[in-house]
C-alpha cells in the first residue's frame, strides 16, 4: 500500500495562510517553498479546487516536502469555494508570471480548459491531480483507479446495510471530474452486481461543510426509509458525520465513503462510521511534484512507457492517456485508525 509518511518535517514549513484568503487573483492566499537545490528554477503553482480544504492542506505537504529535493518553488494559490471559475483567474495569472508548471485540481472537466490550453500555448506544462481535466493538460496524476475507488465505496455500504436498501450519494461540486467519473462508475457496479440496493438520489454539498450537513440533514427527511450515505468526498463524509452523531439516525443510517482519518477518527470510534477509504494526499502532492519536474526538464513527454523516479515513492511509469496512478485506495476502521495522521 501507498500509505508512506513522505516528510513529517513538511507540515513544519508549510503555514497556509487560510485567514483573509480570497479568491481574487490580485491578492492571492499563498504558500511558498523555496529550495537551495542546486538544478535549474522550477516554479509550481499549485491550485486546489478550493482552500481551507484538509485533504489539499495535506497534498500541498507532499509538494512541500519534494521542492527542496528537486530545487522547486511551490506556491500554493485558488478560491475559497469550489468553482471553475474561481479557478480561472488563477490559471490566468499563473501564466502571466510564466510559472513554469500549474498543477491543479480541476473543479470541471472542460470549463477551464482555455485558460489551461493559453497556459500550454505559453510554454507552461499543465498537470492535474486529484481531478482531471482530460482535454487541456499535458499530464494527469491519478491518486486510485476510479473503478477501484468505485467498488471499494459500494462493497462498503452494501457490507453495511446488508446487500439491500435504500442509499443516497452525498458527492462534492455537481462537475467534479473525480466524483462525477466516481458516481458513474458506483452506478454500474450497483446495477450489475447489487440489485437490492436502491440509489434514491445523488446530492451536491460542494466541498463545502455547512452545505453538505445540510444537505445530509434534507436527505433524512426526504428518505425515510434510507439506510446508507456514499460521500465520495472528505468534506462530505465529515459534514454527514458530524450531522449523523447527534441525530437519532446515528447508527440506524450507515455512512461510508472518501474521509481523512483525521476528519473522521472521532466518528469511527463512536460508531457513527464504521469504515470509509482514501489514499494518501501527502503522496499524490508529492508525486505530482515529482511528474511536474520530470515533465518540465524532459525526463518524461507523458508518452505511456516513460518512467521516472519520485523521490522516496520510488520509481513510477506514465500509463494510458498520459496518466501517472499512485496505487490502491486503502480502508481505514476502528482497528487501524490510531495509526493514521493526516
Ligand atoms: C475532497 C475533494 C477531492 C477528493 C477528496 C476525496 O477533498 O473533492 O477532490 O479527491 O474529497
Amino acid at each position: 500500500m501507498k500509505i508512506t509518511k513522505v516528510a513529517a518535517a513538511a507540515s513544519m514549513v508549510l503555514v497556509l495562510a487560510m485567514a483573509g484568503c480570497s479568491s481574487s487573483p490580485t491578492s492571492p492566499s499563498t504558500t511558498s517553498t523555496s529550495s537551495g537545490a542546486a538544478n535549474a528554477p522550477l516554479t509550481i503553482t499549485v491550485l486546489p479546487k478550493n482552500l481551507g480544504n484538509p485533504y489539499f492542506d495535506t497534498s500541498m505537504k507532499g509538494f512541500t516536502a519534494a521542492a527542496p529535493e528537486i530545487g522547486a518553488t511551490v506556491t500554493q494559490v485558488g478560491p475559497t469555494s469550489a468553482s471553475a471559475n474561481g479557478q480561472v483567474t488563477y490559471i490566468q495569472t499563473a501564466t502571466q508570471q510564466k510559472v513554469s508548471a500549474i498543477d491543479i485540481s480541476s473543479n470541471d472537466p472542460t470549463a477551464m480548459c482555455n485558460a489551461l490550453n493559453a497556459a500550454m500555448a505559453a510554454g507552461i506544462k499543465v498537470v492535474t491531480f486529484d481531478s482531471d481535466a482530460p482535454t487541456c493538460r499535458d499530464l494527469f496524476i491519478n491518486q486510485a483507479s476510479a473503478d477501484g475507488i468505485a467498488k471499494v465505496l459500494v462493497q462498503m455500504i452494501s457490507d453495511e446495510i446488508g446487500g439491500s436498501g435504500e442509499i443516497a450519494i452525498l458527492s462534492a461540486a455537481a462537475n467534479a471530474t473525480n466524483q462525477n467519473t466516481w458516481i458513474d462508475l458506483m452506478k454500474t457496479d450497483l446495477a450489475a452486481s447489487y440489485p437490492n440496493i436502491t440509489l434514491d438520489e445523488v446530492a451536491y454539498g460542494n466541498d463545502d461543510d455547512q452545505m453538505s450537513f445540510d444537505q445530509t440533514s434534507a436527505l433524512l427527511q426526504k428518505y425515510p426509509n434510507l439506510k446508507g450515505i456514499i460521500a465520495p468526498t472528505t468534506v462530505g463524509i465529515a459534514a454527514a458525520a458530524r450531522y449523523l452523531s447527534t441525530s437519532s439516525a446515528k447508527g440506524q443510517v450507515q455512512l461510508t465513503g472518501l474521509g481523512t482519518p483525521n476528519d473522521m477518527r472521532s466518528y469511527v470510534q463512536d460508531g457513527t462510521c464504521k469504515e470509509f477509504a482514501l489514499w494518501n494526499p501527502q503522496d499524490l502532492g508529492y508525486l505530482a511534484a515529482y511528474a511536474t519536474q520530470a515533465l518540465v526538464n524532459g525526463t518524461i513527454t507523458g508518452a505511456q512507457g516513460d518512467t521516472f523516479t519520485a523521490g522516496s515513492l520510488g520509481s513510477f511509469t506514465v500509463g494510458a492517456d498520459k496518466t501517472v496512478l499512485l496505487g490502491d485506495p486503502y480502508k481505514f476502521d476502528a482497528s487501524n485508525i490510531a495509526n493514521f495522521n493526516f
